[in-house]
């Protein structure tokens, strides 16, 4: 059947211009936790977002529930090789959250309630590209994939996508987290394969 064949072979190509370098395509969601999975009540969440100034801002459950709501689709790609695309979830923009917090820095370092930490340059989470997200493909986001809300920064590796995520702290300076100062690449872009610092 000549007819098929290009279309599905077509289809593929256009897959795989979306898979980075070294990575595999998978339907699953692997849980990939460096610790216990944290069981963390909506009564007991804030989230907060703290300036380089001391400035701070702090948002509990029913509050961070009634700001504007987005509807991200993202491919997402974890270091460990597999990646997956047209993801959905549902959560806030990081724009929204700092809208009224009066910032200069260059860094930001994610935190979480599990004590798990990670960095990026503060122009990577600004401009649509970075959410807090409490829903996954029309669900609760599920206790072992960050519930309930991570941290959704699609355009670098899944590690930087931190799970049970507290707060958002920024930075005059650039502070490594939790993998990056284990070896892992402190920027991390998978088109890039920047999966290790160099040396590794
Ligand atoms: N708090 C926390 N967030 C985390 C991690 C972690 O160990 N603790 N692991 C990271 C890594 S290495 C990856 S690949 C993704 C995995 O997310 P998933 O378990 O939902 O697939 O979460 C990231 N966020
Ligand atoms: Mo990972």
């Amino acid at each position: 059947m000549s007819g098929l064949t290009p279309g599905f072979r077509g289809h593929r190509r256009i897959e795989s211009d979306r898979v980075p370098p070294g990575q595999y395509l998978t339907e699953d969601f692997p849980v990939l936790s460096a610790g216990p999975t944290p069981s963390i009540g909506t009564d007991d969440w804030t989230f907060t977002v703290v300036a380089e100034t001391g400035e701070r801002h702090v948002w509990d459950w029913r509050q961070f529930a009634a700001l504007p709501q987005e509807t991200p689709t993202a491919d997402i790609h974890c270091v460990t090789r597999w990646s997956k695309l047209d993801t959905t979830w549902k959560g806030v923009s990081i724009d929204t959250l700092l809208a009224e917090v009066d910032t200069t820095a260059d860094f930001a370092v994610v935190h979480t309630f599990d004590g798990y930490t990670t960095n990026m340059p503060f122009a990577d989470i600004t401009d649509g590209q970075a959410w807090v997200v409490t829903e996954y493909e029309g669900e609760p986001l599920a206790a072992e994939h960050g519930g309930p809300a991570r941290f959704l920064l699609p355009h670098l590796y899944f590690w930087k996508s931190a799970k049970w995520v507290s707060a958002i702290t920024l930075h005059d300076e650039d502070n490594p987290g939790f993998w990056e100062r284990a070896g892992y690449h402190d920027y991390g872009d998978p088109w890039l394969e920047q999966r290790y610092q160099s040396g590794w």
